[in-house]
């Protein structure tokens, strides 16, 4: 396995609408396995093939992360298929890092995906899973969390974001 470099905002492939796997290949298990150990060392409890510039429809989630890493769900192909009610979570995301703003969700959902087998598998989630599922699903229509904020946040964002890039080439 080996850790992958995470794209960071503004790279383009972020804004890719990833392709549907059409055959669950040795190329994909391993970019299952190389997403996991990405998401365990940066650390994250989220990540989407975008996000290491492989814009192919597959992610990993693990909310409990270092306590067991028997927690690892890896979705290829995943659907939302239904939603309800409405929460507000301050989201963060690898590929725009230090940045929190607060998100405006659906409360539970439905999801279709295959597993690694191959297999369809339908999760019904609610709380920090259901907000992890949509913000990765989100990553693979090319959207990011910072497209769902207030124009008062973004404006905020924009020129933060302006700043640290001013700072980085100093
Ligand atoms: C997506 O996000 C997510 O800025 C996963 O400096 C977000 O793992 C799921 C991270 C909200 C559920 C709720 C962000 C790490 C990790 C940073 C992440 C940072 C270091 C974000
Ligand atoms: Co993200």
């Amino acid at each position: 396995m080996s850790i992958l470099d995470i794209c960071i905002y503004p790279d383009p492939v972020l804004r890719h609408k990833a392709e549907t796997v059409e055959e669950i290949d040795e190329d994909i298990l391993r970019l299952i396995d190389d997403m996991a150990e990405t998401m365990y060392n940066a650390p994250g409890i989220g990540l989407a093939a975008n996000q290491v510039g492989r814009p192919l429809r597959v992610l990993v989630i693990d909310l409990q992360r270092e306590e067991s890493k028997n927690g690892l769900i890896a979705l290829i192909n995943p659907e939302l298929v239904s939603g309800r009610g409405e929460v507000n979570y301050e989201e963060g995301c690898l590929s725009v890092p230090e940045f929190y703003s607060q998100v405006k969700r659906f409360e539970e959902i439905v999801v279709c995906a295959l597993d690694r087998k191959g297999e369809k598998v339908e999760i019904n989630a609610d709380g920090l899973l259901a907000i992890a599922l949509q913000h990765e699903i989100d990553h693979l229509e090319g959207k990011l969390f910072i497209d769902l904020m207030s124009p008062v946040s973004r404006d905020i964002f924009k020129r933060k974001w302006k700043k640290k890039l001013k700072e980085e080439k100093e």
